[in-house]
């Protein structure tokens, strides 16, 4: 990896941007990862690059709900590899959820050394090699899953998506938490709780909020579940970003 120093005013986005880099030339990340990542900066600078409210919110309510699920399996791809390989490990270990890699480029090289990182960080069982089920109506490579895995769970995270999945696994009658920086992408419109927030920041947020609601009693979740609007938090997503820009010039 290239060196950035420490003082440099953006040293954080730059660091970043190197994993994924990196990531891409250990063959984790596929190409196009690249320019998904460079819509999710462009989303995140005008959100101010750090966890809004609105949020912070939605990552309550994605706790609770995985809580609440009785087989919930979170989703990993090549740029969430990349970026939060550790960190997915830790909260996949927490409640405990399966992890499954799902890719919408699919290759079996690809797989097997995303899941060879996750290993690394201490993950023990991966589903995704078998893909020995379809998710109903998704005619792309993303649609093979596996039967133990996202074709029979009842809530999944979907960190960093394209749009086509969420909704099929809608119609699957599942639940779907995604977290995506553009408020405006189909995912984060038809997703039952959307995170507008870099993966960076909101799977350890999510993790947090485990650990607080661990012990919390199940009816409390589920009042809370119960009274989330993901439409109204997309609207008040829209009007901070609205708000924020007014008043930078
Ligand atoms: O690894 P694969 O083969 O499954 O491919 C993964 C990519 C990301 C290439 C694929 O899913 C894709 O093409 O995705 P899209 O359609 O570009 O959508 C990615 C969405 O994630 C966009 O809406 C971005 O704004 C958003 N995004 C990008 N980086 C981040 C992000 N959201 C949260 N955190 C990020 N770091």
């Amino acid at each position: 990896m290239e060196e950035i120093p420490k003082s440099h005013p953006r040293y954080l986005s730059l660091v970043t941007r190197e994993k994924i880099k990196q990531a891409m030339k250990d063959g984790l990340v596929h190409e196009t990862g690249l320019i998904a990542h460079g819509r999710g900066e462009a989303f995140d600078y005008l959100i101010g690059e750090k966890t809004i409210p609105s949020a912070e919110q939605s990552e309550k309510v994605a706790a609770s709900m995985l809580l609440c699920a009785k087989n919930p399996v979170i989703s990993v791809n090549g740029n969430v590899v990349a970026l939060v390989a550790k960190e997915i490990v830790e909260l996949g270990g927490l409640f405990p959820a399966k992890l499954e890699v799902n890719l919408f480029h699919r290759t079996e090289e690809r797989i097997k050394k995303i899941i060879l990182e996750l290993k690394k960080h201490g993950a023990k069982k991966i589903y995704g090699t078998s893909a020995n089920a379809k998710i109903t109506g998704l005619d792309s490579n993303r649609g093979l899953c596996e039967k133990e895995g996202i074709f029979s769970a009842d809530v999944v995270l979907v960190p960093l998506e394209d749009g086509d999945r969420c909704e099929a696994l809608k119609a699957m009658d599942k639940t779907v938490i995604a977290i995506d920086l553009n408020p405006l992408s189909r995912t984060a419109r038809s997703a039952d709780i959307t995170i507008v927030d870099n993966v960076i920041r909101a799977i350890p947020n999510i993790s947090e909020w485990i650990k607080k609601l661990k012990n919390e009693n199940k009816e409390n979740l589920n009042d809370m579940i119960k009274k989330w609007d993901n439409n109204k938090m997309l609207m008040e997503v829209s009007s901070f970003i609205s708000k924020r820009l007014n008043s930078l010039f």
